[in-house]
């Protein structure tokens, strides 16, 4: 098989690639980045636009998480990690639009971020509030949506894993995300279980920080 790499920061957004990956039990390089207040001038070389992840195959570079899955999810259809239906696959993607440019972009991105939309720091305090409230309007949504221990139909997809990643973050050093949202908690604790998960945690040196089952 040709090589492989993934450009990954411990518990970013790559985290949900790196699972993928490991989720097909195949063989690739996984090349850390340290990610504090941005990526090392360095990496500008790797991905011009300065995010993780970055995919590596066949000679192409690949940006943009959606990118990714699809690509490493072509690496092994039967998996059909992209949904089991031409519906699922048009909500995997609807999902992951929403996830990426909304949740992630917009409303983690104010939150985290605040400095990519004003210029003046005395306003990061409201950006991060404004953020953190749009963090919470989309779990509420993500609530309403879910119906079972999936996203998408009645199986994993890369919805599920990028839906941890967002959890994780949101419960980063608290806890009363988990009574707030009973289903999604339900769909990350569930998902938390998978040797896929574990190894990617272990590899990347961080902890899941859900609760005990
Ligand atoms: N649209 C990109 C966003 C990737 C992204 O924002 N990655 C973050 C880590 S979660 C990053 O690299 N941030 C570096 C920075 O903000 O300087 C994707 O979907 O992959």
């Amino acid at each position: 098989m040709e090589s492989i790499v993934l450009y990954y920061s411990p518990g970013a957004c790559s985290l949900a690639s790196h699972v993928l990956l490991r989720e097909l039990g195949i063989k690739f390089e996984a090349v850390k980045v340290e990610l504090t207040a941005s990526l090392p001038e360095s990496f500008r070389k790797i991905n011009p636009k300065m995010r993780v992840p970055v995919l590596s195959i066949e000679g192409e570079t690949i940006t943009e998480t959606p990118a990714i899955f699809t690509a490493i999810s072509q690496l092994a259809p039967e998996r059909k990690l992209l949904g089991r239906s031409n519906i699922e696959i048009v909500r995997t993607y609807e999902w992951l639009n929403w996830l990426s440019g909304t949740l992630h972009g917009q409303a983690f991105g104010g939150f985290v971020r605040p400095h990519r939309y004003v210029d003046d720091p005395a306003l990061y305090p409201a950006v991060k509030a404004k953020g953190w409230k749009n963090i919470e309007d989309c779990f509420e949504k993500i609530e309403s949506d879910l119906a079972g221990l999936h996203a998408v139909g009645d199986n994993f997809t890369v919805v599920d894993i990028f839906l941890y990643v967002f959890y994780r973050w949101a419960n980063y050093g608290k806890d009363q995300i988990m009574d707030k949202y009973p289903k999604y908690t339900k769909l990350v604790t569930h998902l938390a279980k998978r040797k896929s998960v574990q190894e990617a945690l272990e590899a990347e040196g961080i902890v899941s920080f859900l609760p005990k089952l």
